[in-house]
């Protein structure tokens, strides 16, 4: 295991010709996974829109005019019946996001330890996405049975700049590095298509690499370019593209589960077939996304029959961890007000979509 990739190296794999790299990427894949397993999670919204943060590529953005439906924080029972619908259609895991900054002690986040304890229960790996968490926070996460913690880098650090403006790319590696605090799994990758160059995907995937450990999973997400966000006119990012990216994180990254994410809708089976031979064993499952379209359960599975394909059992990678009920709880909320930094740059296109927005709102 490498943790010293330096940009160069990881740009010339990327730019193999693309035999070469499908070959090395495979063999690297088979000689730690088996080659016909997909793990399979199910993506839940559980409070979707009105998100304070300005990512160019997010239709959750409350600055933003997109023609999405908010919702506040379902309910524990909400949450799980969405669980058991995707656990009966083959799903192992269930990553639950919400459009906040970061997690704040109080009630909400008492509910959304009860939805992990409620899912840990269904024998189920959980995952949540919530933004930037201290390290209590991770532990209280930890103590209720979470299995894996998804925080993005997103981006290379420099093109990350050209994104974000209203938290800062180290925020991200301290909330990593809090969850790394406890026995919870990290899930972190990023977005290609925002129109960065294949050296920022390299320096983000030398980013990754370079975290010890290693993302047990990271999701390669094509950018969904929706409508009213700053980043809605760029193109589709071409297959090529895609399939490089996969079978370089592959390479690099070798014993971690490699998520073909956001833009599956985009790609064709035979697209996603190459993903796979070139390393990718995990997916999105389900009609949705957090707030944009995913193909159809029924049109994944009729692909993985066809692929000869099936889907990897919960708990395969690492045991399942145990739940502590809330009134056994080792941990109390410490309400810690962390200096989560704000670096405040102006990003030309956020401003244009946010003013556009206005006149819309107006
Ligand atoms: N609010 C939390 C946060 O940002 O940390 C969690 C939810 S956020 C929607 C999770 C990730 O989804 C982002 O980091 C980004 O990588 C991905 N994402 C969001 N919008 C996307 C889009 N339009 N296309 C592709 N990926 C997207
Ligand atoms: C990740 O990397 N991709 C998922 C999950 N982690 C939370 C989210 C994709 C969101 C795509 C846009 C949307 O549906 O809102
Ligand atoms: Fe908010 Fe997360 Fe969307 Fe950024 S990616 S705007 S933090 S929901």
């Amino acid at each position: 295991m490498r943790h010293n990739w330096t940009k160069e190296e990881v740009l010339d794999i990327y730019n193999k010709p693309l035999m070469d790299l499908l070959y090395e990427a495979a063999t690297i894949h088979r000689a730690s996974h088996n080659p016909n397993q997909v793990q399979v999670s199910t993506l839940l919204s559980i409070k979707t829109g009105g998100c304070p943060e300005d990512c160019g590529y997010c239709p959750q953005a409350a600055r933003y005019h997109t023609d999405i439906e908010g919702n506040d924080l379902m309910s524990v029972q909400q949450v799980k019946a969405q669980a058991l619908r995707a656990k009966s259609s083959g799903s192992s895991r269930v990553c639950m996001g919400a459009a906040w900054r970061n997690v704040k002690d109080g009630p909400e986040f008492d509910q959304v330890l009860e939805m992990v304890r409620t899912i840990n229960k269904l024998d189920m790996e959980v995952c949540c996405t919530l933004g930037m968490i201290t390290e209590n926070q991770a532990k209280r996460l930890a103590e209720a049975g979470l299995y894996a913690y998804n925080h993005n880098l997103d981006s290379s650090e420099e093109y990350y700049k050209e994104v974000i403006s209203t938290r800062g790319y180290q925020d991200r590696l301290d909330t990593i590095d809090n969850v790394r605090k406890t026995n919870v799994t990290v899930c972190s990758g990023g977005i290609i298509g925002m129109g960065e160059s294949a050296e920022d995907r390299a320096g983000m995937l030398v980013a990754l690499a370079s975290l010890s450990p290693q993302p047990e999973s990271t999701p390669i997400n094509a950018l969904v370019a929706v409508e009213g966000t700053p980043l809605e006119e760029q193109q589709p990012v071409s297959i090529w593209d895609m399939v490089r990216m996969v079978a370089t994180t592959r390479i690099v990254m070798p014993q971690t589960q490699v998520r073909l994410s956001a833009g599956r809708t985009q790609m064709t089976r035979e697209g996603q077939a190459m993903c796979f031979f070139a390393g990718a064993n995990s997916i999105f499952a389900g009609d949705k996304l957090l707030t944009t379209p995913n193909p159809d359960v029924n049109e994944d599975m009729e692909m993985f029959k066809l692929l000869g394909l099936e889907p990897m059992k919960p708990f395969v990678k690492k045991a399942q961890p145990e739940t502590v009920e809330a009134q056994y709880s080792e941990y109390k909320a410490l309400g810690e007000k962390p200096k989560w930094t704000r670096p405040g740059h102006t990003i030309e296109r956020n401003e244009e979509a946010k003013a556009a927005a206005k006149s819309v709102k107006a």
